[in-house]
């Protein structure tokens, strides 16, 4: 990869390929979460209407596996940390990864463009807030009292993604775009590269072609904790 300009911006995309070494599985792969269970039956709003409970089963096992301790942020999450917090151009990382490994590992300027795990929202009254515990239809919303209105704070199919009009502005300012560990199957983010190309260089760095590779001007494949490291000590020089 050709060294960029020290005061270029610089938009990373990062998905669940970029958290699959620190044990979290990623969604599209064979042995993912949609070979498991089918995402019509737990990422729809549809399927929260059809059977909440369902829905809350799934997430809060997948919340519960946050607070493994065997689940830590791994060396491609630090390694982004580092370049957003010291790259002088400026540093906004996109996750659509709802895990808290981004935030664990330090990033500065992160957007979670589907939401958080860590969080629920009340359909009742709007709040959202931090939550680590299980949810049900038992459960009261602490801001307006109301019971069984909370929900995931995650972005479901059919559902508008979280900070767009920060993320295009992102993207309209940048010199160089980065898409980690995405298949690039689930828009809008599968369209990022197609927003910036021929304003912006842009890179791929995921354990295989994504779906949309041939529109990046350079596709580099293998495991995220060995090309992300590499690829920011190329810009920052090694840690
Ligand atoms: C490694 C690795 C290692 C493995 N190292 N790499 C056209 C335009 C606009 C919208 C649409 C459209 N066509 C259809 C739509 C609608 C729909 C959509 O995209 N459907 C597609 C299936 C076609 N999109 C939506 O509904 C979105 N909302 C929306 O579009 O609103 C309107 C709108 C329009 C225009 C502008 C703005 C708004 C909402 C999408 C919500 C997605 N939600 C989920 C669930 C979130 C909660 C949860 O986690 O349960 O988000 S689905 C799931 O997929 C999750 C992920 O964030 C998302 C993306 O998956 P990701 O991260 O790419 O994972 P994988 O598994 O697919 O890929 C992993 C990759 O890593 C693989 O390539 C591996 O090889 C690689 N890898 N190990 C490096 N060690």
């Amino acid at each position: 990869m050709r060294v960029i300009a020290r005061d270029a911006p610089i938009v990373v995309l990062t998905g669940a390929g970029i958290s699959r070494e620190s044990g979290l599985a990623t969604f599209r792969d064979k042995d993912g979460i949609w070979a498991k269970v089918r995402l019509e039956d737990v990422a729809t709003p549809e399927a929260f209407a059809r059977d909440p409970a369902r829905v809350h089963a799934f997430y809060n096992a997948r919340r519960r596996q946050l607070r493994d301790p065997a689940v830590q942020p791994n060396a491609a999450h630090l390694a982004l940390a580092r370049l957003s917090q010291e790259w002088p151009g400026g540093v906004t990382v996109v996750t659509q990864n709802v895990d808290d490994l981004h935030d664990r590992a330090g990033t500065a300027n992160l957007i979670h463009m589907h939401g958080e795990l860590t969080k629920a929202r009340c359909t009742a009254c709007g709040a959202v807030m931090p939550w680590l515990e299980d949810l049900s239809l038992d459960t009261r919303c602490p801001a307006c009292g109301a019971t069984g209105t909370l929900r995931p704070h995650v972005v479901w199919f059919g559902e508008m993604p979280l900070a767009m009009d920060r993320i295009y502005a992102a993207l309209d300012a940048c010199a160089l775009f980065v898409s980690i560990g995405t298949s690039g199957a689930v828009y809008p983010a599968a369209g990022f590269v197609a927003e910036v190309r021929g304003r912006a260089r842009t890179l791929e760095l995921n354990l295989e072609p994504s779906k949309g590779s041939q529109l990046f001007d350079e596709a580099i494949h293998g495991p995220a904790t060995v090309l992300v490291p590499a690829f920011v000590a190329r810009l920052l020089g090694p840690a």
